[in-house]
């Protein structure tokens, strides 16, 4: 493990190196114990450097066993090794020389999961961000690019399949059951893209033309028996690379594009160039093991590794601060992606529903940072919400600015510009500024500065002028380390409203600058000035979610219900509805925290049945609408003092209230939608099963409700209405016979299943309550349960202690305390694993005090602990700092 070393990394340190590698040859000789790992490189001095500058490696934890240059074994005296650095101080005056450097890897040992380790006796690499260190002493920077050829050599028996990167260029057999396969990648890519995959695995074989007629060889690899389960993944993969050709003109480049699918995955899956690995979990399915948030999460990681060919691998990052250059990008071309292979509107508020509940408190806490970053301890932390989610929404905002066409003619110039380049935000901004001819420095703050901005919006009509005026003021909270904040390009979409529901027009507009429905909002305040507006318009605002920013508008609930019902972008209907939802709940909060029973609006109550009744609204977006704020989106807007049993029971009233004023309605359609038809993971068929176990959730609060629930259980022909079921029960039926029952029959059923067996750890970590802990603490001894696979412990320890908000912050503490001792359990075989479980407590500045004091003391005691890794030390201090 890593120690902390506490250098702290700084963006304006960056230097190029002094030494390039253009040509990397490695040969493996696979073995669980002890693997050998030649590395023959090609070195190069750039021009100006002294021969007497020495060379130096990166190596984390190595073993080196041979180092030799231009055919001689260098002395001990020429070099200087430890396990995490090599420096070689004898070097030739020639510019140019080959360097040959010999390791020795336990993989069957590598329980973190980076560089080359075991996954059920599978060899597999995990590189990103700084695992090739962990394989061969290299200079392991993204800058570094060099042509690979690789050699791996195993056990025939024990690893009949040898896959790397790039090519196939030979294969044979060697002597005492050994064989060897050769693979060549022509492309030349940075360290952090190498991927190696050798042992038994089942394959799933397509092929794809591209548009310029190549074909191209698709393997999607699995364990053994499993094959069936692939077929969802290589038909996202085939729609994946059709789309990347039509929709940005990006055709495939290698003759095989392959995808491994692994059981032991720090995180979804990775980008290596033409041979992916991914955690299982995002390649298996079928409707008897997977939901549809399953399917659709399947396609969306399918979609965004492969979309990493162009926007990661042909143009890389200079360096880790970089790092949104190519997951921003990516994210927002596999938001598109989906968007367009399903419903653009549902996708949309479902984007933003995961922006607000990751992103948004990431930047509103302690570890709030900006896109994209200037330091950092621990590079693996930065795989953040806001380096991928945030860098989406920057480059939407850079579409909505510039058009469609023009954004397109940026991104065809960034192509054409660094295609083979390693390369920076700057570089990324200048070819739209190139493309568009306008000014996008103050825009590219949002890449600077950390801190969700808040928009303060007011308004005014003035009949006899007919004129609408709009007050908006700008501010950025401070975020840790920037005090002062500087004002943002903020593009507002919006539209007047009219009573007819549709848009108002206006005769001009002054105070700010209008394009095409957008405010473009710049200074600190702005009077907008809409003149020719005879009547009130209501006005519908972050249209589309046009910018990841908070408003606080001064809106009359009047406007509020007509917007819910009649606004014509459906983001902002679905937001209309939201946000009195949010409004009720907050109101009933503080009742339940004065001792009252929360009351709510009957025109509320009744608009949830309307909404579900709706006709001409895809079922996927009444269920979208139907999903009340989670207890932790509530925490959130509440901001302070939060007591999560107060939000729990909040939440719950207005569940019931809603279920009980609509009781004919709900249950009328529950019934129309069962579903007939045979099994199908579409778009339009998962709304409709996502629309029935929503009013499946709120029937359950009915007399009768558990038994309902019980024979959706029973009845279910697929695992999206069993998974819903099985929660209904398990969370607002707990300890009921039904719930006991279904429980016990699921595990039975699916023992044998882990990726099944992870939503049955996840349904019952989540039971909110002051119980679960114990539930928990119990099921870490389950024999399905493993500290060691992180699809395990995140289904029950990262479930509980990030989305059980009642169970994690019991009142005496027993959930921080179950958090400290599994956290600092994971570490020592996962630090990087640790550090995400760690995050957890990102919040607890916003508890009421006396959680608050026990939070605080759970984190310090983790940041007492010894040893500690840098991964965990970095999340821990930052989080108390
Ligand atoms: N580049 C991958 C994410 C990833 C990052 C780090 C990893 O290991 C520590 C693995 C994957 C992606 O964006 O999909
Ligand atoms: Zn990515």
């Amino acid at each position: 493990m890593r120690t902390d070393t506490g250098q702290v990394f700084k963006l304006e340190d960056y230097r190029p190196t002094d030494y390039l590698i253009p040509e990397t040859s490695l040969t493996f000789r696979l073995s669980p114990e002890a693997t050998r790992v030649v590395a023959v490189l090609t070195v190069e001095r750039r021009g100006g450097i002294a021969a007497s500058v020495p060379l130096v490696l990166d190596g984390d934890g190595l073993t080196l066993t041979r180092v030799a240059i231009d055919g001689r074994t260098l002395a001990p005296t020429d070099f200087f090794a430890t396990p995490d650095q090599l420096t070689i101080t004898a070097l030739p005056a020639a510019p140019r020389f080959q360097l040959v450097i010999e390791t020795e890897l336990a993989p069957a040992h590598n329980e973190a999961l980076m560089g080359l380790y075991r996954s059920s006796n599978v060899y597999c690499t995990q590189c990103e961000a700084e695992g090739f260190r962990r394989i061969t002493y290299f200079l392991d920077r993204p800058d570094i690019l060099s042509v690979y050829t690789v050699r791996i050599e195993a056990l025939r028996h024990e690893a009949p399949l040898l896959l790397s990167n790039g090519n196939p260029a030979g294969s044979g057999e060697l002597a005492d059951g050994w064989h060897y396969a050769r693979w060549h990648d022509p492309f030349p890519k940075p360290s952090y893209l190498f991927a190696l995959v050798a042992g038994a695995l089942g394959k799933v074989a397509d092929s794809f033309v591209t548009l310029s007629g190549r074909e191209v060889e698709l393997g999607i690899y699995v364990e053994p028996g499993k094959e069936g389960l692939a077929g969802y993944a290589m038909d996202a993969l085939k729609r994946s690379m059709k789309w990347d050709e039509e929709a940005f003109g990006r055709e495939y480049d290698l003759d095989v594009f392959n995808i491994v699918a692994v059981s032991d995955f720090n995180m979804g899956a990775m980008e290596n160039k033409g041979l992916n690995i991914f955690n299982d979990k995002y390649v298996l399915a079928d409707q008897e093991t997977a939901t549809d948030a399953d399917f659709a999460n399947i396609e969306a990681i399918i979609a965004h590794e492969y979309f990493h060919n162009w926007t990661g691998n042909r143009i890389t990052c200079r360096d880790w601060f970089q790092l949104c250059l190519k997951e921003g990008l990516t994210v927002f071309r596999d938001h598109e992606f989906s968007a367009d292979q399903r419903s653009r509107a549902v996708k949309r508020i479902a984007e933003v529903r995961t922006l607000r509940a990751h992103q948004f408190p990431e930047d509103q806490g302690p570890l709030a940072h900006p896109v994209r970053p200037r330091r950092y301890r621990e590079i693996n932390n930065f795989y953040t919400a806001t380096v991928y989610e945030k860098g989406s929404e920057v480059v939407r905002m850079i579409r909505t600015i510039l058009g469609a066409e023009t954004f397109r003619a940026g991104l065809d110039l960034y192509f054409e510009r660094h295609d083979g380049e390693a390369a920076t935000i700057e570089d990324f901004i200048k070819v739209f500024e190139d493309a568009s001819g306008r000014d996008l420095s103050q825009f590219s703050l949002w890449y600077h500065q950390a801190g969700t901005p808040n928009l303060t919006i007011s308004s005014t009509h003035n009949p006899a002028a007919q004129e609408f005026t709009l007050e908006i003021e700008q501010s950025v909270p401070p975020t840790p380390s920037e005090s002062r904040k500087r004002l943002m390009h903020i593009p507002l979409a919006f539209r007047l409203v009219g009573a007819d529901g549709k848009a108002m027009a206006f005769s001009s507009v002054e105070g700010a600058s209008v394009e095409d429905g957008v405010i473009h909002i710049r200074k600190r305040r702005h009077m907008v000035r809409f003149s020719g507006v005879a009547e009130r318009p209501a006005i519908s605002l972050n249209r589309g979610f046009s910018a990841p920013v908070t408003l606080s508008v001064e809106q009359k609930p009047d406007d509020q219900f007509f917007l819910a019902g009649h606004d014509d972008d459906t983001f902002s209907r679905w937001q209309a509805f939201n946000t009195l939802l949010t409004d009720a709940l907050i109101s009933a909060f503080r009742q339940v925290l004065g001792g009252k029973r929360p009351g709510f609006a009957s025109r509320l109550t009744k608009l949830a049945g309307k909404i579900a009744g709706d006709g001409t609204l895809e079922p996927a977006y009444r269920a979208l609408a139907l999903a009340l704020p989670s207890e932790a989106d509530i925490a959130r807007d509440i901001g302070k003092n939060i007591d999560p049993d107060a939000i729990f029971s909040a939440r719950e009233a207005l569940t019931a209230a809603i279920a009980g004023a609509n009781r004919e309605i709900f249950s009328d359609l529950y019934d129309r939608l069962a579903d007939k038809a045979a099994f199908s993971p579409d778009a339009a068929s998962a709304g409709r099963r996502a629309l029935r176990n929503i009013l499946l959730d709120y029937l359950s609060l009915l007399p009768g409700g558990a038994a309902l629930a019980a024979r959706h259980f029973q009845s279910a022909t697929n695992m999206t209405d069993r998974a819903a079921a099985l929660t209904v029960l398990a969370l607002r039926h707990s300890g009921s016979p039904e719930a006991v029952k279904a429980l016990a029959d699921f595990e039975v059923k699916y023992a044998t299943d882990p990726l099944v067996m992870d939503k049955w750890f996840q349904i019952q970590a989540s039971v909110p309550g002051p119980k679960t802990i114990d539930a928990v603490r119990a099921l870490t001894g389950h024999p399905a349960f493993s500290m060691t696979n992180p699809n395990r412990v995140r289904s029950l320890v990262g479930t509980f202690s990030s989305a059980n908000q009642t169970g994690f912050h019991r009142t005496d503490g027993e959930g921080y305390r179950f958090f400290v001792e599994t956290v600092l359990q994971v570490e020592k075989r996962n630090p990087q694993l640790a550090a995400r479980l760690a995050t957890a407590l990102r919040s607890w500045r916003s508890l009421e005090p006396s959680r608050q004091a026990k939070a605080r003391e759970a984190l310090l005691s983790i940041g007492n602990a010894e040893n500690l890794s840098a991964d965990l030390r970095d999340i821990v201090e930052r989080t108390l700092a």
